[in-house]
């Protein structure tokens, strides 16, 4: 494995190819090139019609208005139960279903009681699993009156939620009211996982980022398939590692707010919010057995922490994608599409930032290449994407309390 004091000058080497600046200050998002074929090719014996996307530099997308009204809305998702439901989160607590464009006179759930909201806190993450259909049961992710990330287990009944059906399946203490993370998806594999900020404050002053004794800094793995509490899969990579914590799937990062799996193939993308310079979109092959360390605090991408200090020697899994604060101040990780209504739009994974809006696609090939453009500047708080039933994109706009549609045309 390379050490990102490699990949930095092989990302210098690229970006000097585009003609862009170096190691600081990039304009656009740097494609942080591999330097093995992490893919292994593999074969089928079916025939596999596969849809044929344009080429990035031909794709052209619009956003189509779906709602507005929400207050601070910032996660919209299908249940995956052909509904054609959609879940839209407010940050101060509420969940509201909508179907064919109009909200549902009352909240799905309500939770408003019960969150924090200041900072980052709230109601961040909600995910469905695929038995969802045949038993009703969800998952949330959210701060509680004292700031405590907790992810819980309801039942649904139709378009309503039984607030006693509440399982608290797990509780994080946050030391601070920054970084809870807040993203939570079931991998393709049916375990939970669970996106942790590094505790908050700035720099990671506790150091919880390079602790895997901690559940902080991290993204966690639980099976949530028996009737009560969670369980550790067998095959989590610290599950009988001393002095770790056995969720622990992957660490060293500092807060993974969005996240997703490809459901065509199972990769992994996940956008880790920078300190002060550097945005990064972290990667994971479908093929992984966890364990990355993506690097935070002793790394900010691929640039070492605090700025201008040595490079950390040791095993890291630097990111595919960089960019500096000319081209954005937040990450706000997306999905790859996977939709049947763009063919166009095939294989191009949606990403952007929240605080200049920019929104960009970007294409990994088999050799792990990746191609990246920037397809619009949305001018919202884009604080999250979401991906329905069908695997049609959505891109949500905090400050407006809008939910639109991702069109190519
Ligand atoms: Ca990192």
């Amino acid at each position: 494995m390379n050490t990102p004091r490699i990949l930095c000058a092989i990302s210098l080497a690229t970006t000097l190819l585009l003609g862009l600046t170096g190691c600081s200050g990039a304009e656009e998002p740097v494609v942080v090139q591999p330097t093995t074929t992490a893919t292994e090719s593999t074969t089928t014996a079916v025939e596999v019609i596969t849809p044929q996307p344009v080429p990035l530099d031909q794709l052209v997308i619009t956003l189509e208005p779906v709602i507005d009204g929400f207050t601070q809305p910032l996660f919209v998702t299908g249940a995956g139960d052909g509904s054609g439901r959609l879940f839209v989160l407010e940050k101060t607590g509420r969940a509201w279903i909508v179907r064919d464009g109009v909200r549902s006179a009352k909240p799905f759930l309500d939770l408003s009681n019960a969150v924090s909201t200041d900072s980052e806190r709230g109601l961040l993450g909600m995910a469905f699993p695929p038995t969802f259909p045949t038993d009703g049961l969800f998952y949330v992710d959210y701060t509680d009156r004292d700031g405590t990330t907790t992810i819980s287990r309801f039942t649904a009944s139709g378009d309503t939620v039984d607030r006693a059906s509440e399982q608290k399946l797990l509780t994080v203490v946050q030391p601070f009211a920054n970084h809870n993370g807040g993203m939570i998806a079931f991998g393709p594999e049916g375990y939970l996982y669970i996106g942790m900020g590094d505790g908050g404050s700035s720099g990671d002053p506790k150091g919880n980022g390079q602790n895997f004794g901690t559940l902080l800094g991290a993204i966690l793995r639980i099976d949530v398939s028996g009737t009560d509490g969670y369980a550790v899969p067998p095959d989590n990579t610290f599950a009988s590692h001393k002095g770790a914590r056995p969720e622990v799937w992957a660490y060293g990062l500092r807060n993974p707010w969005r996240f997703s799996f490809d459901r065509e193939i199972g990769d992994l993308w996940i956008g880790d919010v920078g300190q002060s310079t550097w945005e990064e979109i972290d990667f994971q092959p479908a093929s992984s057995i966890g364990g990355e360390n993506y690097g935070w605090n002793l790394y900010e991408a691929t640039h070492s922490y605090p700025p201008g200090t040595a490079a950390a020697s040791g095993e890291f899994t630097p990111p595919v994608i960089e960019y500096g604060r000319a081209a954005g101040q937040s990450v706000t990780g997306g999905y790859v599409y996977r939709g049947s209504a763009y063919e166009a739009m095939w294989n191009t994974y949606l990403y952007g930032d929240f605080g200049s809006g920019a929104l960009w696609g970007l294409r990994r090939a088999d050799d792990g290449t990746i191609e990246n453009r920037l397809l619009l500047e949305t001018g919202f708080s884009l604080v999250s994407f979401g991906e329905d039933d069908s695997g049609e994109l959505y891109v949500v706009d905090f400050g407006g309390g809008a939910i639109y549609r991702v069109v190519a045309e």
